[in-house]
């Protein structure tokens, strides 16, 4: 099914306003709603649920992307705004970790409890097949619905439901790829030292280029890995590095405001900041035009640097190893991943095995 068609027929239903936060399933249907629609780019899913409850109390029905993983996210709002308030919306959410379907493992739990999920909270759903003539009448009943009894419906998105399009992006190409940026941090890492890395293409960048025992790779729950990091800390105590995206940074933005006020020595922040959310298909992320070295300065990080060049980030990793007091590394990279880019062997149970084997007796 072409994306453009999806959309015409959620517009042809009345739909006009949407947001939400990207799944790969949805690359090419999210480019053409930045590209043609009012589509409201949301940090996090929760967030995008704040947003629809706006747009419904404009009088119109909202659509919120999201992927399943993101779904936990919006139920706080799902039950305490949109049923307390019963404001009818349209959530259209991908089925990432499908039972029977082969993907990866951090969306198995997700993927197996989703249609549960739904049942519980009194979604009503379709799910989507890939002729859109065959399912206009029940998707226009499930939204006429939404409207009459001021509920909320879901469409549900298998992966590969969307044909594929070339999408352009954007890029400045003076800039250093994500993978140069963390190859020329990792140059500078001591052996000893605690590294987490955040959900998506970056993890597998670092997997790549030096895995090691004290890695753990957040490869699910988008936005935790600094509290992961952090938490991890205060009870061992090492030093400590964090490779973090800046959609992920945005996702659970409150985190940097939390680690500024406990002022943890020996760790050190990254964001590899693209400008999108790369991993899922370079969707514009607010960091466009946020300055995320900001944000950390103003959460009493205590050392900050935004750079750009290998150079710069050697330097300052060389200073924060002599001196490593609580830094923010903010990193301005490209947009753009090995199209081969592989995945960890190991299953996550496995790596965090090695990983707490690792520290055993460290702390
Ligand atoms: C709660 C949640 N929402 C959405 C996703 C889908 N997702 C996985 S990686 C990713 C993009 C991460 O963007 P960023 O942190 O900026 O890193 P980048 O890929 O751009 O390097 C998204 C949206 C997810 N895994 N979890």
């Amino acid at each position: 099914m072409k994306a453009a068609d999806f959309i015409d027929l959620l517009k042809k239903n009345g739909i006009r306003d949407f947001t939400g936060v990207p799944c790969s399933v949805f690359k090419e249907v999210i480019a053409y709603l930045e590209k043609n629609e009012n589509y409201l780019i949301a940090s996090n899913e929760g967030e995008a649920m704040g947003f629809a409850a706006g747009i419904s109390l404009a009088n119109r029905i909202p659509a919120v992307f999201m992927q399943n993983d993101g779904f936990g996210n919006a139920v706080n709002p799902l039950t305490s705004l949109q049923k307390l308030y019963e404001f009818p919306t349209l959530l259209v959410i991908s089925w990432r970790g499908e039972p029977g379907k082969k993907d990866a493992p951090q969306h198995l739990w997700s993927g197996k409890t989703l249609l549960d999920l739904l049942k519980v909270f009194q979604v009503d759903h379709v799910l989507l097949e890939p002729h859109l003539s065959a399912q206009e009448a029940e998707i226009k009943q499930l939204i006429d619905n939404i409207g009459r009894k001021n509920s909320i419906g879901a469409i549900i998105c298998r992966k590969g439901i969307f044909e594929k399009e070339k999408i352009p992006q954007k890029q400045d190409e003076e800039l250093l790829s994500r993978e140069e940026a963390s190859a020329a941090v990792l140059e500078e890492i001591a052996d000893d030292v605690s590294i987490f890395s955040t959900t998506g293409k970056p993890s597998r960048e670092i997997y790549k280029l030096r895995d090691r025992n004290n890695n753990f790779y957040v490869v699910g729950s988008m936005g935790c890995t600094a509290s992961i990091a952090f938490g991890f800390h205060r009870s061992s105590g090492g030093k400590t590095v964090v490779f973090d995206g800046d959609g992920a940074v945005l996702m659970h933005a409150g985190t940097l405001a939390t680690i500024g006020y406990y002022q943890p020595e020996k760790f050190l922040h990254i964001c590899l900041d693209n400008e999108t959310y790369e991993s899922t298909g370079g969707q514009t992320a607010v960091s466009a035009v946020v300055d995320l070295s900001e944000l950390a300065r103003a959460s009493k990080y205590r050392e900050v640097a935004q750079v750009k060049t290998a150079a710069e980030i050697r330097d300052f990793v060389t200073k924060w190893n002599k001196n490593p007091r609580l830094s923010f590394l903010h990193i301005k990279v490209k947009n753009v991943t090995d199209p081969d880019l592989g995945r960890p062997k190991e299953t996550p149970l496995d790596l965090k095995k090695r990983f707490m084997n690792a520290h055993e007796g460290s702390s």
